[in-house]
């Protein structure tokens, strides 16, 4: 997977706006502030791609980015933001899980957990409901600076545990160093080629 010709193409506010299923497709999903914006720019390699911001809930809307003639990558706006009122987030969820439950190009949900916090009933129930609807997910543990080399082993055990996640199957990954970069194109470039 190439980041040669990266662009921004359109932020989507209903299905009706979802552009043309061209590429493969992989979303970026996970709590609000968690990093999903960071993530994507550092695949990228554009550090203002997308904007990132210190107060949560920034990203809103469907933000789909065109990765050359190769894949879209869409972020997702981030759950659990407590300032929103419940009226917007039923909406945000409503967007979300239609795009999710009926994108036919959609290959992975990449989802994007703080490696710093515990289990999240939140992103529990995500990985379920993306399991129930056979839609793949790779789980990435983010934020992995912030911790020493020891401490990194321990959360990332126990958020395993607590989501029942494999070992193989997840990537500790940090924005702020690049950490886990290489294995993420890769796994990625694995799922868009499917299909
Ligand atoms: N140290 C460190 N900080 C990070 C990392 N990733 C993100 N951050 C910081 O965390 C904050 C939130 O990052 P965003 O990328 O905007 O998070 P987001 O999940 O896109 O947030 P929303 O769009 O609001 O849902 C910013 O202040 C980032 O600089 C990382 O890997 N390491
Ligand atoms: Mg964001």
């Amino acid at each position: 997977m190439k980041f040669v010709d990266v662009k921004f193409l359109l932020s989507v506010h209903t299905l009706s706006q979802l552009p043309e299923a061209d590429f493969p497709e992989i979303a970026f999903a996970g709590r609000s502030n968690v990093g999903k914006s960071s993530l994507m720019n550092t695949l990228m390699g554009r550090k203002g791609m997308v904007k990132v911001s210190g107060r949560p809930g920034k990203t809103q809307g469907l933000n789909f980015f065109q990765i050359g003639e190769e894949a879209y990558f869409v972020d997702l706006p981030g759950y659990g933001f407590a300032r929103v009122s419940r009226g917007m987030q039923e909406s945000w969820q409503k967007l979300i899980t239609g795009y999710l439950e009926t994108r036919s190009s959609l290959r992975c949900v990449v989802l994007i957990m703080d490696i710093r916090h515990g289990a999240k009933k939140q992103d529990t129930q995500l990985l379920s409901w993306l399991q129930q609807n056979n839609i793949k997910c790779l789980p990435v543990y983010t934020k992995a600076d912030k911790l020493s080399g020891n401490q990194r082993q321990q959360h990332a055990a126990a958020l395993d545990a607590g989501h029942t996640i494999s070992s193989e199957r997840r990537i500790i990954f940090s924005a702020k160093n690049g950490m886990g970069k290489d294995e993420l194109v890769t796994a990625l470039a694995s799922f868009s080629k499917l299909g």
